[in-house]
């Protein structure tokens, strides 16, 4: 905690000292899509959105933004103590343990689409990336 607050004071010490001025536009926001793709629910929620998130965000936080400009795309997470966010619900369609399904997190990062091997809390898109999420079984 210390070391940390050190750290911090010496950066910004430093920034002063050589008259830096740190803006948005420097570290400006990066774009990702994402699409909602449901082939197996009543429900058919499907939807192609774009959003902004900060370089090395988590892909939560984009979502979080998405909601905020978007009134169509809505989640619902819940938290667990060793892996972080589940997602839960998209656009008011929930996976369920008994009939064996969830959204699965996808991304094109690799120049295919593949899962991916954390997630929304701990996952960080990168600019242009798409992320899918697949209503699916297990
Ligand atoms: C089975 C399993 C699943 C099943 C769970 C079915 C069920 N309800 O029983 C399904 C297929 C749903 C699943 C989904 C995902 N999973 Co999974 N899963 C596992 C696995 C193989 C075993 C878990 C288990 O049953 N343990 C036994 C029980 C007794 O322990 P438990 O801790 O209570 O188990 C619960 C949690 O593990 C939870 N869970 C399972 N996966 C995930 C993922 C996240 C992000 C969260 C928050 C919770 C969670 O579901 C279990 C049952 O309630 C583990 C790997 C492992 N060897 O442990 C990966 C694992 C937990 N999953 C992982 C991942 C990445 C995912 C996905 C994000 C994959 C994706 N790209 O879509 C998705 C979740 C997407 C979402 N909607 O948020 C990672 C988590 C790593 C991390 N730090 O985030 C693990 C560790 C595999 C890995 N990559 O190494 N998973
Ligand atoms: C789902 O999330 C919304 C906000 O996005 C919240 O208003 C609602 O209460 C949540 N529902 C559940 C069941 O957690
Ligand atoms: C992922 O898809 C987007 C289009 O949505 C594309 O611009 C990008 O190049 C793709 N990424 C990779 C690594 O293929
Ligand atoms: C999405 O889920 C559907 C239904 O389970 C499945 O047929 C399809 O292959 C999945 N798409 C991807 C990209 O995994």
């Amino acid at each position: 905690m210390a070391l940390r607050l050190f750290t911090v004071l010496c950066f910004t010490a430093l920034v002063q000292l050589l008259g830096l001025q740190i803006t948005a536009e420097q570290y400006p926001d990066v774009e990702i899509h994402i699409t909602v793709q449901d082939k197996i629910s009543n429900e058919h929620v499907q939807g192609n959105y774009k959003t902004l998130m900060r370089p090395g965000g988590i892909l939560l936080g984009a979502m979080k933004r998405l909601t905020e400009c978007n009134q169509d795309f809505k989640y619902n997470v819940t938290y667990n103590n060793d892996y972080g966010y589940y997602l839960e619900k998209v656009n008011g369609v929930a996976g369920n343990d008994a009939d064996h399904t969830y959204w699965q997190i996808l991304s094109n990062s690799s120049g295919k689409l593949d899962p991916t091997n954390v997630g929304v809390g701990c996952y960080i898109p990168k600019a242009y990336e798409t992320i899918v999420f697949n209503f699916t079984k297990w």
